[in-house]
């Protein structure tokens, strides 16, 4: 990703930070941060700048169809439909949603061709779902955001076609394309294709699975993937197809590029003792926080950050500072949905002048720690980087 937002200048202030959320004032508690864990900042915070990141800003101006959020600036537990980042590959492609028409194909019993009205009267199903991109990593982590979204249940819609009991992938093609060089054996093949994902059968007859119409009470935008996108909850941004026009039942697996070959991780893992070098496809988020912004309120300081995982309950957040001891920090109340990404905050007492690091670390109940970067060292693509990313910052 080449192309970001602008880095905030150090001035940012709490109007700076209301201004774009549009939260209401909060109650003072006695350290002059908010009594509850809403991330605006409040009356006199401001923020204390990393100094990790490099001396040339990189240039984060948005372009036609691409935005990274600038993680010292969240506002609120969901992000605005205008503020999502956003990212794909073929571009924005042209949806014309009166001739929009989504297809159920393949091992089906009865093909269907729903509009949008159609597929609207279907369901209007809502879930809190914040996804990072699986390339999302430092210094911006700034690839991932959380919307509340409205749609029908792929389930319903798989049950209407009615599925054969052979089709055992279910595949999702957009209306987006381009042209691909295919290498098989020496020879390449220049083929445009559409962007295809997959899903098992059982994956897509759980009843997590959402083909969105909405984010937060309004239309997609084209961005998101006007006028239906796949929601996969707890998977990375690339299960998430926008622009869906399609879905094909069939019995073999959907190998793609964007299934088999470019969304995938190489990584060196102690099988029964032995090294081995294994390649998976990028499904379900791994266990991932990252601490967003270190503020000040005269002379107290917080650390404030952002967990995301594939909704597996969390048991621990916590916060390192220097060479400390871990220590507990708070998921915000107001972040608690299963699927939706969680804040934390952590009160940093007796921070004293200088450069210091701060670092967090998520552990699941089902006992996955989120790694070091060491733990990660075997991983050798840059996709699925969840690892503790240390932060430094200049105590004044
Ligand atoms: N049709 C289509 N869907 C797509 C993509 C794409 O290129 N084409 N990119 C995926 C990737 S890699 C990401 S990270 C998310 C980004 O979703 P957003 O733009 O709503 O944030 O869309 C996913 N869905
Ligand atoms: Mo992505």
């Amino acid at each position: 990703m080449s192309v970001y937002h602008p880095f905030m200048s150090n001035q940012t202030t709490r109007r700076d930070v209301l201004k774009k959320g549009g939260l209401a004032a909060a109650s003072l508690g006695v350290l002059g941060f908010p009594e509850w864990a809403l991330p605006a900042l409040a009356q006199g915070e401001t923020v204390v700048p990393f100094t990790d990141l490099p001396a040339t800003p990189i240039n984060l101006t948005p372009t036609v169809d691409r935005r990274i959020i600038d993680i010292s600036k969240i506002a609120g537990p969901i992000t605005p439909r205008d503020a999502f980042f956003t990212t794909q590959h073929y571009g924005h492609p042209e949806v014309d949603p009166v001739a929009w028409r989504l297809k159920i194909d393949g091992l089906v019993d009865r093909p269907l061709s729903i509009s949008l009205d159609e597929l609207k009267k279907m369901g209007n199903e809502e879930i809190t779902f914040g996804f990072e991109c699986s390339g999302n990593r430092r210094p911006l982590q700034g690839l991932s955001s959380n919307g509340r979204w409205t749609g029908v249940r792929l389930r319903d819609v798989l049950e209407k076609a009615g599925l054969k009991a052979d089709a055992r992938e279910i595949v999702f093609f957009g209306a987006d394309k381009g042209p691909e060089e295919v290498e098989f054996r020496g020879t390449v093949h220049k083929v445009e294709q559409h962007f295809g994902r997959s899903l098992p059968r059982e994956k897509a007859l759980t009843n997590e699975p959402m083909l969105a119409y909405a984010m937060n009470g309004e239309p997609l935008t084209k961005h998101q993937g006007f006028p239906v996108r796949l929601l996969v909850p707890g998977w990375y941004g690339v299960a998430n197809l926008k622009w869906l026009t399609e879905i094909h039942a069939q019995t073999d697996p959907f190998v793609g590029k964007w299934q088999a070959r470019w969304y995938r991780t190489l990584r060196g893992e102690m099988i029964n003792g032995e090294l081995k070098w294994t390649e998976n496809s990028i499904t379900h988020m791994r266990p991932k926080s990252f601490v967003a912004r270190v503020t000040k309120a005269g002379n107290a300081h917080r650390v404030f950050g952002v967990i995301l995982n594939d909704g597996t309950p969390i048991k621990a957040i916590e916060v390192k500072v220097d060479n400390g001891p871990w220590q507990a920090a708070q998921i915000d109340s107001a972040t608690r949905e299963k699927f939706g990404w969680k804040f934390f905050s952590y009160t940093w007492n007796g921070a004293t002048p200088g450069e210091h690091t701060v670092v967090s670390r998520v552990t699941q109940a089902d006992g996955l720690v989120q790694p070091t970067v060491e733990e990660l060292a075997n991983k050798k693509t840059f996709l699925e980087d969840n690892s503790q990313h240390e932060r430094k910052v200049n105590i004044t």
